[in-house]
C-alpha cells in the first residue's frame, strides 16, 4: 500500500542523484533484491514544517513513531517512524535547531521561510516539493556551511527525501558491509570517510556506510554552481538480546552520515 508513494519518492530522487539509479541496477543485475531499509528526510524545527508536520503524511498512512535521537554537535532532533502492519520502509525525520544558531543565520533562514504563505507548508505533499522558496543565492549558502552544513543543505535543496537505504541483510552475494563497499568503490563511488567507512558495530547491532552525495548543477541567483545533493545508503542489522534484528538507529553512525551532504569540489 505504501508502495506508490515509495515509487514517487524514488523518482524524484533518482531523477536528481542519477547514481542512485545505477547503484540499484548494478546489484539487480547480480541478481539481487534491493530492499528499503530506510528513507530519510530533513527539515527546521519552525512549527510550519517541523518534525510532526512532516510526519503527518506518514502517520495518515499507518506508520508509528518508534525512535527518538537528539545530535547536540549539529544541532539536530531526530525521530524515526516504522508501520507496524506493513513491510514497509523505516522512515527517519531530522529538524534543525534554529534557536541554537547565531541571529544572523536564525534571520536568513526565517526570511526564507517567511517568503512564502504559510498554506505552503500545510500541504500534504511537501515531502515532495523541494526547495518551495525560489532560487538560492550562493553567497548565502556559503555563509550558512560556516555554522551548519546541514542547514545550507536544506536552504537549497529544501524538502525531499535525502537518502534511500539499501538493506545488505536482503543481499545474498553482497552479504556483508565490506563486500558492498568494495563493490561500490570498484565501480567508482567515492565512500562517505567521516569517521571511517564503516559506521558501528555488530556491538550496537548496527553497521551503515553511505556514498558521498551527487554533485549536481543548481541554479543560484549568481548563476550556477555545482554542489552537493542527495546519497545512497546501505545498512546492516543484527540480531539484538532479544534476539530480533535491530530496528532502531544509532545517533553516533547517524551523526557521520549527515556529513554526506557536506560541501566538496566537484
Ligand atoms: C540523516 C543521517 C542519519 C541514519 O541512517 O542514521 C541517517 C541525514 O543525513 O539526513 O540517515
Ligand atoms: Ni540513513
Amino acid at each position: 500500500m505504501q508502495q506508490q508513494l515509495f515509487n514517487e519518492l524514488w523518482k524524484g530522487y533518482t531523477d536528481q542523484n542519477p547514481s542512485a539509479q545505477a547503484i540499484h541496477d548494478l546489484f539487480s543485475n547480480e541478481g539481487e533484491l534491493v530492499i528499503n531499509d530506510h528513507v530519510a528526510f530533513r527539515t527546521f524545527d519552525d512549527p510550519r514544517m517541523n518534525i510532526q508536520v512532516l510526519a503527518k503524511k506518514f502517520l495518515k498512512a499507518g506508520y508509528e513513531y518508534v525512535g527518538e535521537y537528539k545530535f547536540e554537535d549539529k544541532h539536530l532532533n531526530a525521530v524515526h517512524l516504522e508501520h507496524p502492519g506493513e513491510d514497509a520502509p523505516r522512515v527517519f525525520i531530522s529538524e534543525l535547531i534554529l534557536s541554537e544558531f547565531s541571529d544572523e543565520f536564525q534571520k536568513i533562514i526565517k526570511n526564507r521561510l517567511n517568503s512564502i504563505g504559510n498554506a505552503y507548508y500545510s500541504d500534504p505533499d511537501l515531502i515532495h516539493k523541494g526547495s518551495v522558496w525560489g532560487k538560492p543565492s550562493y553567497e548565502i549558502y556559503q555563509k550558512l556551511r560556516e555554522e551548519s552544513e546541514y542547514g545550507a543543505w536544506l536552504y537549497v535543496h529544501g524538502f525531499r527525501v535525502n537518502h534511500f537505504t539499501v538493506s545488505i541483510n536482503a543481499l545474498k552475494k553482497y552479504d556483508s558491509i565490506e563486500k558492498v563497499n568494495q563493490f561500490l568503490k570498484d565501480n567508482g563511488y567515492p565512500m562517505n570517510t567521516s569517521g571511517g567507512e564503516i559506521k558501528g558495530s555488530p556491538e550496537v547491532y548496527l553497521q551503515q556506510s553511505s556514498t558521498l552525495s551527487d554533485i549536481i548543477k543548481v541554479e543560484f541567483e549568481e548563476g550556477v554552481y555545482d554542489i552537493p545533493a542527495c546519497f545512497y545508503e546501505f545498512a546492516i542489522r543484527y540480531p539484538d538480546e532479544s534476539g530480533n534484528l535491530f530496528s532502531g538507529f544509532i545517533a553516533a553512525n547517524a551523526n557521520k552520515i549527515f556529513d554526506s551532504t557536506n560541501y566538496r569540489e566537484a
